[in-house]
């Protein structure tokens, strides 16, 4: 093949948000927008990092992904990458990228340098919805703040791209290696089976075989839905050909380039069909829901936990994982390095880490901050409040792994009553980690594509409000006498203990006396308009108050929240989108 120089020109808006560049796919399929960003990354990166590399290019399999590949592939050729790496049919999940990246090794010895994940994650996909394009680095993780203003930097000035001219399309729907010659030498790129390595990291941290005899245990029944997401490829070799489960366990676990029309968040408003069989639908009555269900979103990272009539929120699920995880699983025996969560994701956590004497971080929204922390040995379980768990097996949260985890820890706690009786259930797990540590009632409101402008007046006036504590806990007074009093008030700001970087404006905290918080944040990965993510928690020690329904616990709390920021006045809304 020969090298093409393409001129063009700046598009606006390619700035990279909490994880990646998302955006409706009528944006990404104009003409060389894609190119745009991808020569932004590779000029970003430089040169060191990009002749000679091994580049993994791999998604969730939404639409435009197909294109997407073969446009980076001839890209990636002419820009000095030696190999790139493609899951087979272009399916990796997010998680399985980053093990990839980490683990595997190609039988001529190299490893890979990189990723380009194609995904939108939790949004939509299909010609009229969501595509979305990430970076990650060589240690597995997403690139860095340095990197991802450098690319956006890149997007604003770029002349022309680089791509491959007589390099012929590559055939991803079966595995084998391709070899190209080209003017800087030879080209491969290597079509690879997307789960085997993902799997093998997998299996060197939980104990399989006792998750397969829970599995297949009489009284244990499972469920697992991917939503029509990637994950789906994984479960169906993990949970069905690996542990046993019952292939009609799996829902939704066909990848589909639109998946089936949803909305590939895993939360108890969109994964519906998971939500009814596991008996918590509000219209549908179950009579007998499986012991366990779970869900993923669409590129695989996140998960959510559901007991029988019974939903796990995910700050509960991180601290309880952190809990129990030098007992239940075999890769934390040594004892866990240190736990960290984001801010937003409720204190559930922190208490763990002060019973257990655990290193304990706090780090802004977004999966790249707990990596730092992980490759310097300081943390090896995290968690977020949007449905992200992980460790420090790789450098993104992993949807399956959270699984595996809960799996464990029940395979673990019913180790002698397999045979028959009466299981320690999901709901007894949460509800015995309530007695000991304390609740933390938790809630978030999102209020999706709301007017930028408006969102950014109700965020700058609820940043004037700190000024005075004595005027915030007026107005609260006025609106709740009895909610305790705000103590402090900030913009929450992080340094990164490890490389010093500071990242600012990282979301309004209002926090309570009693240790409730209220949080309010712009969402950093929507593709129009503004989302305003409002969170809020109380924490109850009393363990005779620890059963309420959380909605009614911290009704007090949202009309303070909603009143203090005049969220109707200000977004015209009088609901939000979704609450989780
Ligand atoms: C959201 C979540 C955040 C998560 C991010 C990426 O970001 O709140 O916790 O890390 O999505 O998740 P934001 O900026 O919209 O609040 V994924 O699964 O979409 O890659
Ligand atoms: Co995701």
């Amino acid at each position: 093949f020969k090298i093409t120089r393409v001129e063009t020109t700046p598009f606006e808006g390619q700035k990279p948000g909490t994880s990646g560049l998302r955006k409706k796919v009528k944006v990404f399929v104009q003409p060389h927008y894609l190119q745009n960003f991808v020569q932004a990354t590779f000029n970003a990166l430089g040169a060191d990092r990009v002749k000679g590399a091994t580049l993994v290019v791999s998604g969730d399999g939404r639409y435009y992904s197909k294109d997407a590949i073969q446009i980076i592939t001839k890209m990636a050729a002419t820009n000095g990458v030696r190999r790139v790496w493609i899951g087979q049919n272009g399916l990796l999940s997010t998680p399985a990228v980053s093990a990839v990246v980490r683990e595997r090794v190609e039988a001529n010895g190299s490893k890979a340098t990189g990723a380009f994940i194609l995904t939108a994650s939790h949004n939509p996909g299909g010609p009229h919805e969501d595509f979305g394009i990430k970076y990650n680095m060589e240690n597995g993780g997403p690139a860095p703040e340095g990197i991802t203003n450098k690319i956006y930097e890149n997007t604003t000035t770029i002349k022309d791209y680089l791509i491959a001219e007589g390099l012929p399309d590559v055939d991803i729907s079966t595995t084998g290696v391709s070899s190209f010659e080209g003017p800087g030498g030879k080209f491969d790129v290597d079509v690879f089976d997307s789960t085997s390595d993902y799997l093998k990291l997998l299996k060197s941290i939980f104990d399989f075989p006792s998750i397969q005899k829970l599995l297949s245990s009489p009284n244990f029944s499972f469920c697992y839905d991917a939503l029509h997401g990637v994950a789906g490829i994984h479960a169906k070799r993990i949970f069905v050909e690996e542990l046993g489960a019952n292939e009609s366990s799996l829902v939704n676990c066909v990848p589909k380039e639109d998946f089936g029309g949803g909305h590939p968040d895993p939360n108890l408003t969109y994964a519906k069909e998971l939500v009814a069989r596991m008996g918590l639908s509000k219209t549908h009555s179950e009579p007998n829901p499986p012991e366990f269900g779970a869900a993923a979103d669409g590129d695989g990272d996140r998960n959510m936990v559901l007991g029988k009539r019974f939903f796990v929120t995910p700050s509960d699920s991180v601290a309880i994982i952190a809990a129990n995880a030098v007992e239940a699983i075999p890769y934390f025996s040594g004892g866990l390095k240190g736990v960290a969560r984001s801010m937003p994701t409720s204190a559930a956590l922190d208490v763990v880490a002060k019973h257990l004497n655990l290193k304990f971080f706090e780090v802004p929204t977004g999966w790249k901050f707990f990596c730092n922390l992980m490759d310097a040995g300081m943390c090896s379980i995290c968690g977020e409040e949007s449905f992200g768990t992980g460790s420090d097996h790789i450098r993104e949260k992993d949807g399956i792994w959270a699984v595996l985890a809960w799996l464990s820890i029940l395979a673990y706690k019913n180790k002698d009553n397999l045979g028959g009786g009466n299981l320690v259930t999901v709901e007894d797990i949460v509800r015995q980690h309530w007695a000991t540590y304390g609740r933390h009632y938790y809630t978030r409101y999102d209020y999706e594509n709301v007017d930028a402008g408006a969102a950014k007046e109700l965020m700058t006036h609820l940043v004037k409000l700190q000024s005075s504590l004595d005027e915030v806990n007026k107005i609260i007074k006025g609106i709740q006498s009895d909610v305790s009093s705000v103590v402090h008030a900030d913009e929450f700001e992080y340094k990164d203990p490890v490389d010093g970087s500071v990242s600012k404006h990282q979301g309004i905290r209002y926090l309570f006396e009693d240790g409730s918080r209220l949080v309010f944040r712009l969402s950093g990965t929507g593709s129009e308009g503004a989302t305003i993510r409002l969170y809020i928690e109380q924490y109850e020690k009393d363990s005779s108050k620890i059963g309420r329904d959380s909605q009614e616990a911290l009704a007090p709390l949202v009309e303070v929240a909603l009143k203090l920021s005049k969220m109707q006045e200000y977004t015209g809304r009088s609901a939000p989108t979704v609450i989780t």
